[in-house]
């Protein structure tokens, strides 16, 4: 249910991505390492976009009053990938991390009363 689900999402995915170009304050800059934290904040991730080294740690904290989660969507062009990961819900001032430990490109949506559709989007691109 929640992969035909997500299939059918990708198109706002991509929409909300494509409409954050240009825009500096949603991308981090550079390459990051070792320890990355993403706020998800007023039902948003910021940053929304984030390139970080293979082995880095990525911590997601809920800087809001409700849930959030942090759920890969899959890109059909990216067919040869592992199986998309997907958090509990956060809590309130809860965390969740992950080592990303696989090149690529993974975008990532909130699925929390669809917070997606008002645009809890992102994209970690994963470089070696
Ligand atoms: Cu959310």
């Amino acid at each position: 249910m929640r992969k035909v689900m997500i299939s059918a999402l990708m198109l706002v995915v991509l929409f909300a991505l494509a409409g954050c170009g240009g825009n500096e304050a949603a991308d981090s800059g550079g390459v990051k390492s070792g320890e990355v934290t993403i706020q998800m904040k007023n039902m948003k991730f910021s940053p929304a976009k984030v390139t970080v080294k293979k082995g880095t740690k990525v911590t997601f904290v809920n800087k809001d009053v409700i849930l959030h989660d942090v759920v890969q969507v899959a890109v059909k062009d990216y067919g040869k990938m592992e199986p998309g990961f997907e958090s509990k819900e956060v809590q309130s001032a809860g965390t969740w991390s992950i080592t990303m430990d696989k090149v690529g490109e993974f975008p990532i949506i909130c699925t929390q009363a669809a917070h997606f559709t008002a645009g809890m989007v992102g994209v970690i691109t994963v470089v070696e």
